[in-house]
């Protein structure tokens, strides 16, 4: 089935062709039914928090930069929203920082972990952990299908990326003593609170960005990447995400909402 057609001005049209993209993953069954809701969720945040990449996300992009920069054994765990949004983008993570990819579902089915792997192959990736019998290693007290990983990934990393999670799998990772990065548009969420660096942020925009800095931070000494990262506080990043969006609303509620159509 063809997607109505968005018109070039439409007012919205960024955020309904990213809606476009996740119901194209859908179709092709890299999505999962209930990614779509979760996209919603994660729309919300994004419209209260002005759809842009704010001052206190930039700061956690660098410090996930020069933390997937420094570790010895980086992973980026990829879910079906993640690889629908930004497959290409994940991949030149990947190059540019020597990050492992790793599918690890939520609802997993093994017609979706072998579909987000050709797919993500389809945009350059040379390998794809955690399909089939790869995921056959488990993480200790965790119970979803998430507890499912690679023994050549996500059980020895030190650090991993985990764009769009589930409270339990941040907490279990970090219990683990792994550093986690998470991307979570709703900064009270358990995943945003339990990881170690939190990227307040869409997913479209923060991934790029990750890659742009992590380009950039490439040429930097580990000394100064761990400089950097002694001197990251992710309170204060939580904190502050919340502020933009309080300062927002009090602004918005002090204005004037009300549109004439006729100008
Ligand atoms: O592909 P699977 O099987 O692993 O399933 C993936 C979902 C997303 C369905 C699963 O992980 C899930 O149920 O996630 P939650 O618990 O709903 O959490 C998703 C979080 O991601 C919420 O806090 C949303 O606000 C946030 N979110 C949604 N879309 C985006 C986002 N954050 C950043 N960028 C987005 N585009």
């Amino acid at each position: 089935m063809m997607a109505a057609p968005i018109p070039p001005n439409h007012p919205r049209r960024e955020s309904l062709l990213v809606r476009e993209r996740l119901v194209e993953g859908f179709r092709r069954g890299l999505v999962a039914v209930e990614g779509l809701i979760a996209h919603g969720r994660g729309e919300c945040f994004d419209y209260l928090l002005g759809e842009e990449t704010t001052p206190p996300a930039r700061r956690a992009i660098r410090a996930a930069a020069a933390a997937l920069l420094v570790a010895e054994k980086p992973v980026i765990s990829v879910n079906g929203n993640t690889a629908a949004l930004v497959p290409r983008e994940i991949v030149e993570l990947s190059r540019v920082t020597g990050a492992a990819i790793e599918v690890n579902l939520f609802y997993r089915t093994r017609e979706r972990e072998e579909a987000i792997a050709r797919w993500l192959r389809m945009h350059g990736a040379s390998e794809v952990l955690g399909v089939g019998e790869d995921a056959s290693a488990t993480i200790p007290e965790l119970f979803s299908e998430r507890r499912r990983v690679s023994p050549r990934g996500i059980l020895v990393a030190d650090t991993v990326l985990v764009p769009l999670e589930d409270g339990d799998r941040t907490e279990a990772l970090r219990a683990m003593g792994k550093t986690v990065i998470a991307i979570d548009l709703n900064p009270l969420s358990r995943t945003a609170r339990a990881a170690n660096i939190t990227i307040v942020d869409n997913v479209v925009r923060a991934v790029p960005l990750l890659v742009e800095e992590a380009r950039r931070m490439r040429g930097l000494g580990k000394r100064r990447l761990e400089e950097m990262l002694r001197g990251y506080d992710n309170n204060a990043v939580l904190q502050e995400s919340l502020r933009i969006i309080l300062e927002r609303l009090r602004r918005l509620s002090s204005s004037r909402l009300v549109i004439d159509p006729r100008g």
